[in-house]
């Protein structure tokens, strides 16, 4: 029986310069200590390992380090391979490593992302829009993966790839996507649903998403891993347990292992509707007295999200926490994520506020090419302009810019999301 070891969203790199840089470190070495533990047979990684597209050499070191540990004395072989060209030996060599790029590593077509690189140096397999067959001591797995592709493009790349799974095989099928059912953001809705997967898999995994979960889909698991550590504003994301996934083939079994946080992670919402300034950091201060009663090896992370509707005259400004942070600030680490509404502010104006809290400075910024370059009737699309901006490409940039890039063929490949798939 072969056993796998599925994780996700490592994000080495998060938090550099600021306290929490050493967590994503702290966690995935945490992570690969239990895998040890776990007696597996390979590692399959959902995408987002670095946090950037660019790591630094440090966070490079790192995580090459923690792969060369992996190792065990099994014979691998890869029986058959789709939509690729052949895997080099050493890259499954030690431990077998399958792994997609999730949406903080991609970069633009034709360039070299991290897990890229780390399958031509021998660490691992890259996928996206392929397949991969091992043969593990006579028994067969195959791991079928879509790196993350912009949301846009998700259902055009899936239908288009196609990925059907091996005959005789325990069949892994992977991706790095918003699904509906977990992500929902009415600004940019999602295009993949549960029901979009393909059937016929055994396990179906998704990476991207930072909570755990697992549920039954197509006669299959679904699980989601989740992030070894929090990066984002949600509560699940605190408030569910760390870790990743073992699964079984023979009997098709996945179960959590779960892992120590490096720091505990605390969540707390605070309803200020109708109080002032002074009363709403009162409460502040007594819900972080009650909890740092606890004792903590480490700083906690507390989360503190402020709802409600403020009173007719304040703003969310008025509500100056410097002061809290610096009293503690050798206690916790402490966020305040300030959800309020604003008297006389509704609809589409409170929603737009909200979400545009949520999305990334890169999100931003496509945002605004997006709707510059619908504006002008142009058809451009905006994606390998962006991705060019983002690498410094100006030249690339202008050139698309002036060519139109707006031919039906690019056209075509936009709507396919082909252009993605062009490695
Ligand atoms: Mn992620």
């Amino acid at each position: 029986m072969v056993r796998i070891a599925i994780i996700s969203d490592l994000h080495l790199g998060f938090g550099r310069g600021m306290e929490r840089e050493e967590d994503p470190f702290v966690a995935a070495e945490r992570a690969f200590e239990k895998v040890e533990d776990e007696d597996v047979d390979m590692i399959v990684l959902a995408g987002d390992i670095f946090d950037s597209r660019l790591p630094r050499p440090e966070h490079w070191s790192r995580f090459m380090r923690l792969l060369s540990e992996m190792k065990n004395g099994r014979s691998v072989e890869i029986s058959r391979t789709k939509g690729r060209e052949e895997v080099p030996e050493e890259s499954i060599r030690g431990l077998p490593v399958l792994a997609i790029h999730g949406t903080h590593e991609r970069r633009a077509n034709g360039m070299k992302n991290s897990i890229e690189a780390l399958e031509d140096a021998g660490f691992l397999v890259h996928m996206h829009c392929s397949s991969v067959e091992l043969n593990i001591d006579g028994e067969k797995v195959g791991v079928h993966g879509m790196s993350g592709v912009p949301e846009k493009y998700s259902k055009g790349v899936l239908k288009k790839w196609g990925p059907e799974p091996f005959e005789d095989a325990y069949n892994i099928f992977m991706l790095h996507q918003d699904l509906e059912q977990y992500i929902y953001n009415p600004a940019s809705p999602p295009e993949l649903g549960l029901e979009d997967l393909p059937g016929g898999f055994d396990l179906y995994v998704s990476g991207h998403i930072h909570w755990k979960n697992k549920e039954a889909v197509k006669d299959g698991h679904f699980i989601i891993p989740g992030s070894l550590i929090p990066t984002q504003q949600r509560r699940k994301e605190f408030e569910t347990p760390k870790g990743f996934y073992v699964a079984e083939t023979e009997t098709n079994k996945v179960q959590f292992i779960e892992i120590d946080p490096p720091r505990k992670l605390v969540y707390e919402k605070i309803d200020a509707g109708g109080s002032n300034p002074k009363e709403i950091k009162d409460s502040i201060t007594a819900k972080i007295e009650k909890l740092l009663q606890g004792g903590f090896e480490n700083k906690p992370l507390i989360r503190i999200k402020l709802t409600g509707e403020l009173d007719s005259g304040l703003n969310p400004g008025d509500i100056d926490l410097s002061k809290i942070r610096e009293k503690y600030k050798n206690d916790a680490i402490i966020t305040v994520l300030k959800d309020l509404d604003e008297e006389g502010m509704e609809g589409a104006e409170k929603i737009k506020t909200h979400e545009d809290r949520m999305l990334s400075v890169e999100e931003i910024g496509m945002r605004i090419l997006r709707k510059n370059l619908e504006g002008n009737g142009s058809g451009i699309s905006p994606e390998p302009i962006f991705e060019d901006l983002v690498e410094g490409n100006l030249n690339s940039a202008l050139k698309k810019l002036k060519e139109g890039h707006n031919k039906d063929e690019e056209k075509e490949k936009t709507k396919t999301g082909e252009w993605w798939k062009g490695y």
